[in-house]
């Protein structure tokens, strides 16, 4: 049996023999709410700083009071195939605003007399493991090391610097937005104001992109102290302290915004006390301790999986010898190297952690960390896909509570979304369209209606409700007092949105398939036509979790036979001519056959309405949609590609599942692992991070699958700690491609289902379980049950 390799081989660390050069070589830290980048350099430290809370603007109604007076006509024009009229008076009418930005918060500079040519064996590591980042180098002879973390139980970043001779220090603040510095003799205290108002920058150039309001948007603070050093401290007024002639000094950072809530109109906190009263409290500790609860904190979580892909005679410890960078490269040049594989998925996990922790923002377009002032997409929250994919790990990968930043988002849209599903729709319920912000929009954005018009954000946003529940099925109150109610409102408006075809089927009108656009019998290219089959993939998995919580619940007997009845009569998926899943409810071409988009696939994953063992014809036709916008460069940005081996996954293609690995670590990956679009977004990360986890194992289906596309480069394999729905946790060790033995605890009690195709399994010692290709036994709680192969299936023959 395989044993789990020592520590060092599970390759959880990144690490550079120079400093970062742009900000996509920094190492990411952070604490959920606190974010840092950090470049390393001996000489010149810099630390990027982000803060969760830091966004442009304030609280106003971007709703278009207008917009229902034209849904009738649009409806009737797509009705009469007039998709390009519907388009423009859409365009003309019907939408709203576009979404605010996330702020960058400054940087903080540590200059050390140590010239760069001077210094030698330098490293500089970020330990997963630990989630510290560390600089390490020699400068004239002498050893200096440094530490950073930012810790979730101090909600402070900590900066530990050592040296083997005095050091002279001058630690500076600064910030890309309007600030000043307040005097005070014992820290450093910089505060400013956010803009009122950010262009996006993918509609052209904006003669004021930036716009600031005297006593108008988010104010912030931040603060920095130094701690446990010998020497002499002056703090100068310009936003610098110098310290000289110590060989130890701990840095304490603190950060905060007077950003309330969502409604609240910022101005009534005082920030900078805020921030001071969380450093003086954190101050009160030495660094080991401050260190200590850090890593405690950080090992609960991460601790929980691990991962090790290497095969014997070329370990992973060989590999961990290159630095990340350079292991990168040659990765992209076609080297093997499933170290570096089992190390982006526990970067994956690492960054969920560092950017969404329970009580912070949700994690975004960039996690938590943004040098920008005019961010990529704003740096927001994209509903289409991007929101919804940085949280696909969150489950499987056992960090449930990473989740929860994503339920409040979900709550408090709840609330913004029911004024504008009134409002824009005159519908019940709360609806949420693809672009959100720290002030919860709801509406739509202006712009183009390939990606404005869709009012869908919330029902997908709905499954991660469903999820949570399915992956903790103990948690019965979870369900009762927070997902079925806004599981619920998500169908009211579906319900009210839901219109009859010529057939009878109901279908969404207007409707879009995400960003991808269509050529109308005219020969026009367009978006807008009636049911797609992402809308209503979509509302039918709502419906059916609506139905299966209201009967677990027993509630709403009354309502959910109408929402059964709905259901029945929702437009099917269906297969084209071609043999594809028809991507709208028309067999309209695509205008662009590679889309990277690939929103009709949703049944596949991360739906579950197609499967190939149970629905082979629909997965044969989700198989050819796939090849064929493969085959017209699909899959072209980081997001698409992560999207894409989740799908093979699915598809059991383990082999083409890992082309599509290698794919995002050598085209869209930056040195120091982020994902690339390009530019860096973080979607891809989470993605990618899934989809290792969906090829090791499944359980969306009626059972738990083990190793379900496991592809032959991953030879000899083990894991621990992977989750199943219905409260599973799962490890597995494989030799050869075969699974040698798994182990099940049940955390729930409650029925099991595990199958390793093509093979009859057993529990050990346990002969009342009847031996099968489908195992199927009542698991008690807390139990962790052994499961041995016994033989495969062509043994038996
Ligand atoms: C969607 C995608 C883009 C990008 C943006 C943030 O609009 O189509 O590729 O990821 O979100």
């Amino acid at each position: 049996m395989l044993v789990m390799q020592d520590k060092k081989e599970f390759c959880e660390r990144l690490w550079y023999r120079q400093p970062a050069g742009p900000w996509e070589e920094a190492l990411p830290i952070g604490n959920g709410r606190l974010g840092g980048m950090v470049y390393g350099g001996a000489a010149v430290e810099r630390i990027s700083l982000n803060e969760d809370t830091l966004w442009s603007g304030y609280p106003r109604d971007t709703n278009n009071y207008d917009a229902l007076r034209h849904l009738g006509k649009v409806r009737s024009l797509i009705a009469d195939g007039g998709y390009e009229e519907a388009e423009q008076l859409i365009e003309r009418s019907m939408l709203g605003r576009r979404t605010e930005s996330y702020q960058p918060l400054g940087d903080l500079w540590i200059y050390q007399d140590h010239s760069e040519d001077a210094v030698t064996e330098y490293e500089r590591s970020l330990d997963l493991n630990t989630g510290i980042a560390s600089v390490k180098y020699r400068c004239r002879g002498a050893k200096y090391s440094r530490e950073v973390f930012v810790s979730v139980p101090d909600q402070v970043m900590v900066v530990r610097l050592e040296g083997e001779e005095d050091m002279d220090i001058t630690v500076r603040l600064s910030s890309p937005l309007r600030h000043e510095f307040v005097q005070d003799p014992n820290q450093l205290v910089l505060v400013g104001r956010a803009p009122i108002h950010i262009a996006d920058n993918y509609l052209g150039d904006h003669p004021q992109s930036v716009l600031y309001e005297e006593g108008r948007g988010i104010s912030f603070a931040i603060n920095a102290a130094a701690h446990n050093y010998g020497g002499q401290i002056d703090v100068l007024g310009d936003g610098r302290i110098r310290i000289t002639r110590t060989r130890t000094i701990t840095l304490l950072l603190g950060a905060a915004t007077d950003f309330e809530h969502y409604e609240q109109v910022p101005g009534m906190g005082n920030p900078a006390l805020t921030s001071r009263a969380v450093l003086e409290t954190a101050a009160q500790q030495e660094y080991s301790a401050l260190r200590t609860a850090h890593i405690h904190d950080h090992q609960e979580l991460y601790g929980r999986v691990k991962l090790w892909l290497g095969a014997p005679g070329e370990s992973a410890s060989g590999r961990e010898e290159l630095p990340t960078d350079e292991r990168l490269q040659k990765y992209s040049e076609g080297a093997e190297d499933p170290g570096l594989e089992a190390l982006y998925f526990q970067y994956g996990r690492y960054l969920l952690m560092a950017s969404s922790r329970p009580g912070t923002q949700a994690a975004h377009l960039q996690g938590i960390w943004n040098p920008h002032i005019q961010p990529p997409w704003n740096c927001g929250y994209t509903t289409n896909i991007n929101t919804q994919m940085n949280y696909w790990p969150a489950e499987v990968c056992g960090l449930s509570e990473c989740h929860e930043p994503l339920t409040d988002l979900i709550r408090d849209l709840s609330i913004t979304g029911k004024r504008t599903a009134r409002i824009h729709y005159g519908a019940e319920g709360w609806v949420v369209h693809h672009n959100v912000d720290i002030w919860r929009t709801a509406g739509p954005s202006d712009g183009k209606a390939s990606w404005a018009m869709w009012p869908l954000g919330g029902v997908w946003l709905c499954r991660h409700l469903w999820e949570q529940y399915l992956y903790q099925p103990n948690h019965t109150a979870f369900l009762r007092d927070t997902a079925y109610p806004l599981m619920k409102g998500a169908a009211l408006f579906c319900m009210d949105w839901l219109v009859e075809d010529t057939q009878g089927r109901l279908i969404t009108s207007p409707s879009t398939s995400p960003e991808n656009q269509f050529i109308t019998p005219s020969g026009n290219v367009c978006s807008v036509s009636a049911g797609s089959t992402m809308d209503i993939s979509l509302i039918r998995e709502l419906f059916h979790h609506c139905m299966q919580a209201a009967r677990i619940l027993k509630q709403d007997e009354e309502w959910i036979n109408s929402v059964q009845e709905a259901c029945d009569k929702l437009r099917p998926l269906e297969i084209g001519e071609d043999g594809r899943l028809m991507e709208w409810s028309e067999p309209f071409p695509e205008a662009e056959p590679g889309h990277r988009h690939v929103s009709h696939l949703y049944g596949l994953y991360p739906g579950n309405e197609i499967h190939p063992r149970l629905t082979p014809d629909l997965a044969e036709a989700a198989h050819k949609s796939l090849e064929a916008r493969l085959e017209h460069g699909g899959g072209h940005t980081g997001w698409s590609c992560a999207w894409i081996i989740n799908l093979y996954a699915r598809l059991y293609d383990g082999d083409r599942a890992h082309e599509f690995i290698r794919t995002l670590l050598s085209r869209s990956t930056y040195p120091n692992l982020f994902d690339a679009h390009p530019p860096f977004q973080i979607d891809g990360n989470f993605g990618g991070t899934a989809g290792i986890a969906e090829m090791l194992l499944q359980s969306h289906s009626d059972s738990i699958e083990l190793l379900p596309a496991l592809p032959r480069v991953w030879q000899d394999g083990s894991v621990k700690g992977l989750k199943a729905r219905g409260g599973f946790t799962i490890g597995m060790d494989w030799i050869d491609g075969e699974l040698v033995h798994a182990t099940i605890r049940s955390g729930a009690g409650g029925g099991c289902r595990i199958r390793y195709l093509g093979h009859i399994l057993e529990v050990t010692g346990q002969s009342d379980i009847p031996c099968g290709e489908e195992l199927s036994f009542s698991a008690e709680s807390g139990v962790e049950y052994t499961i041995q192969i016994k033989k495969s299936r062509e043994d038996e023959v």
